[in-house]
């Protein structure tokens, strides 16, 4: 069925020409009946097809870290669009990927020092379970090839990241999937943990449950252990006081390479670079993705420790180590996105700024509580997660009503089931977080 469309300024002339775009993670039908459409941005704002000004809850997808059109990141990729537009990345190098790996090296805790760069998260996902399994390969631990997820974990969407990751609607619509992969529980409790400001005190034995994976396959057959230090899009999902440290002294205990997706928390999202820095846990290998260019270009990237770089690190010189690689692995533009990305940072010590605001965001989020079917909230960083209570019979009904009527009005958010989740640009002020939750007050007194 076609449908005029009924904004005026809209880029798209009628439905029609909306058709060819098959979008990603949407209800395409509903809405290209009626689309929600950005065609600029700057700093903490979207403007959207119809001339109005958005306020971003969201920084993008999570990754636009220092807030839209940063004249700095532009620049620095006009002039490398301008100067060479691509090299070739097996066999042949250019300078910005060798200085971005070793600036990254240097600002990254302990000894991860290496880069192995990637165009998403996905991507970083799975180049790091692929590394995973070649490293004891390389050091003749061959039996070492399960993996090990967890329920409610998201690692994007290619084989092994949906295959690892425990959210079942990315997975049940794919067939078989990898063999030989194990989850962890979950550690969501609104029983035990609801309404708890930060880290819940609640759930750090949850990673004992790995002793028992341990127990059924034997250590010898585990390669690595994969999750994300702080789960968002299931919902923002906080890691209960003491259990990533947990996690770290029983893959020790069992020569399990650990594994801290952070292609949300990397970047100064939780007030720090890593999540890493902030929780004293040091992972083998990190993968990131988003922040690292501030959204500008993609970009994803894995961080690895220095022992399981040198374990490939053998053989005659002129055998390829690693075989794999993208592409685009370290693409000009996006080596200058990035590069460009972590002057912003530094400059406007954005990963500071949001360690400083981490205290009003938390009170301003936990004044929700007691808003119509409000049932948790939770915070950490300039994270913030809001549950609502799910409409019988219909669950995502409930958020999805907010977040449409939040864009209507000016705030951009993200719903996931019944969760709404918030991650504002790092550059946000206050009088932006007292507008959020102004107008999220509102809207949750009017929710059905
Ligand atoms: N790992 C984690 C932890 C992620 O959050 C990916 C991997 C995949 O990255 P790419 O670049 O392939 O999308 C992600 C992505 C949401 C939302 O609304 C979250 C993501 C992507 C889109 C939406 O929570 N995370
Ligand atoms: N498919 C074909 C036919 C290719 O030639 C290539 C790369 O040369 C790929 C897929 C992989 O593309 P990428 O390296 O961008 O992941």
């Amino acid at each position: 069925m076609v449908q005029e469309l009924t904004y005026p300024n809209s880029p798209c002339g009628s439905a029609t020409d909306m058709e060819a775009f098959w979008m990603p993670f949407t209800a395409n039908r509903q809405f290209k009946a009626n689309p929600r459409l950005f065609v600029a941005a700057k700093d903490m704002h979207y403007t959207t097809a119809d001339g109005r000004q958005v306020l971003d809850g969201t920084a993008g997808l999570w990754c636009v870290n220092a807030g839209h059109c940063r004249v700095k990141i532009a620049e620095a990729v006009s002039r490398q669009v301008n100067t060479m537009d691509y090299a070739p990345a097996f066999q042949m190098g250019h300078p910005g990927a060798f200085q971005l790996a070793d600036r990254l090296a240097k600002m990254l805790p302990g000894d991860l020092d290496h880069v192995f760069f990637a165009n998403s998260g996905s991507e970083a996902v799975e180049s790091a379970l692929k590394i995973a399994i070649a490293y004891h390969r390389a050091k003749g631990d061959g039996t070492r090839q399960r993996l090990i997820g967890r329920e409610r974990g998201y690692h994007g969407v290619n084989f092994g990241g949906i295959s690892v990751g425990g959210i079942p609607t990315v997975r049940k619509f794919f067939g078989g999937l990898l063999t030989g992969v194990d989850h962890l529980p979950h550690t969501h409790s609104l029983e035990h943990n609801a309404f708890s400001k930060g880290q819940p005190a609640w759930g750090a034995h949850l990673a004992d449950d790995l002793e028992r994976i341990v127990a059924l396959h034997d250590a010898s057959n585990i390669a690595a252990v994969i999750v994300e230090p702080v789960a968002g899009s299931t919902g923002v999902l906080i890691p209960p006081v003491g259990y990533l440290q947990r996690l770290r002294e029983i893959c020790d205990k069992y020569g399990i390479l650990l594994i801290f997706d952070e292609v949300i928390t990397g970047f100064g999202r939780l007030g720090a670079p890593f999540a890493a820095n902030y929780f004293g846990v040091l992972p083998d290998m990190i993968t990131v993705a988003k922040g690292i260019t501030n959204g500008t270009v993609p970009m994803g990237a894995v961080f690895v420790r220095k022992h399981i770089y040198d374990a490939f690190m053998h053989g005659p010189e002129n055998a390829i180590e690693l075989f794999h690689g993208y592409t685009y692995s370290g693409h000009p533009v996006a080596c200058a996105a990035a590069l460009a990305t972590l002057d912003v940072y530094e400059e406007d010590g954005l990963f500071q700024r949001a360690n400083d605001l981490s205290g009003y965001w938390q009170d301003a989020l936990h004044s929700l509580k007691g808003l119509p079917h409000v049932i948790d909230v939770r915070n950490l960083g300039l994270v913030g997660g809001i549950e609502l209570e799910s409409i019988p019979g219909k669950p995502t009904a409930r958020a999805f009503d907010v977040f449409v009527r939040a864009y209507e009005q000016g705030l951009l958010i993200r719903t996931t089931g019944d969760i709404i989740a918030l991650s504002p640009p790092l550059m946000i002020e206050k009088r932006h977080i007292d507008q959020m939750v102004s107008m999220l007050t509102d809207l949750l007194k009017a929710t059905a």
